[in-house]
């Protein structure tokens, strides 16, 4: 385990209990905060503190002594501009901060949804590098760009170190056929984030956050850098989930049915 304590925002969601979970099982120091209780029983050694990420003030107390903050929290999934502004624009700010003044580097969940609007691939055709731009394909994307900029920023202004998940879709399985390339596991995010926390320098980083999926839309990274590689695939679901499709704007890129809410572009 880490050194030093490690914090965890957004503690009572999907992927936070799940982290908090298995890192607590692993002998993690872990300070938990989220806005909503956290409803599991308490790893061992963990404290849970609730507050919200607009409370820069609770954020500096919580992470005090911390080594790498874990930035799950805040909006996660499309909402309208007004709800997602101050959990994770605002919020987003106060972890940097937060960070800086602990020198403590910051693991954040980042999201498919920053480049959401790149068309999916067609078989043999190039797949997507960090170097493509931010295509957000709604304010969630949007704030999940502006997240992975506020890191760019903190490293080459103060050296706060960072590494940027874009996430695919972690659930326990894939439950679509998009989720065939976008799919990432619970154990192959473990193994990610405990890899972003041991790494000995990160600077700057962005990593494609999905399994070892054959049909991934997603190429080079810093992995290596890291030191992480996905052990898990997709396509063991092949079968149950092939005919699960969208809409054809859905379909049609790699952010699926959140491409099409509120879409008003003309054909
Ligand atoms: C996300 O960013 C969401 O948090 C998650 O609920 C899924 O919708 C996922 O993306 C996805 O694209 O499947």
């Amino acid at each position: 385990p880490p050194p030093k304590p490690v914090l965890l925002t957004g503690a009572s969601g999907n992927l936070g209990r799940m982290l908090a979970r298995e890192l607590g099982a692993a002998g993690w120091t872990l300070r938990l905060t989220d806005i909503a209780p956290f409803p599991d029983p308490l790893p061992p050694g963990a404290v849970f503190v609730r507050a919200d990420l607009n409370d820069g003030v609770a954020l500096l107390r919580q992470a005090e002594g911390c080594g790498a903050l874990l930035h799950f929290g805040g909006v996660s999934v499309e909402r309208p501009f007004e709800e997602v502004l101050g959990p994770n624009l605002r919020g987003l700010y106060h972890v940097y901060e937060a960070a800086r003044r602990e020198r403590a580097r910051v693991v954040f969940a980042s999201s498919n949804h920053a480049i959401g609007f790149h068309e999916r691939p067609r078989e043999g055709e190039p797949r997507l590098d960090l170097d493509c731009a931010f295509r957000p394909d709604g304010y969630y994307g949007l704030s999940k760009a502006y997240g992975e900029l506020m890191g760019r920023l903190y490293w080459d202004k103060h050296g706060v170190e960072n590494v940027n998940l874009r996430i695919g879709s972690c659930f326990p399985k894939p439950t679509d056929a998009r989720m065939l390339a976008t799919w990432l596991s619970y154990p192959d995010l473990v193994r990610l984030v405990a890899a972003c926390v041991a790494a000995p320098r990160t600077g700057h980083a962005v990593i494609w956050a999905c399994s070892d999926n054959p049909r991934s839309f997603w190429g080079r990274d810093h992995r290596e850098r890291i030191g992480w590689r996905p052990r898990d695939s997709a396509e063991a679901y092949r079968a149950e989930v092939e005919g699960r499709l969208g809409d054809p704007v859905a379909e049609r890129y790699q952010g699926g049915a959140y491409a099409s809410i509120e879409y008003s572009r003309a054909a």
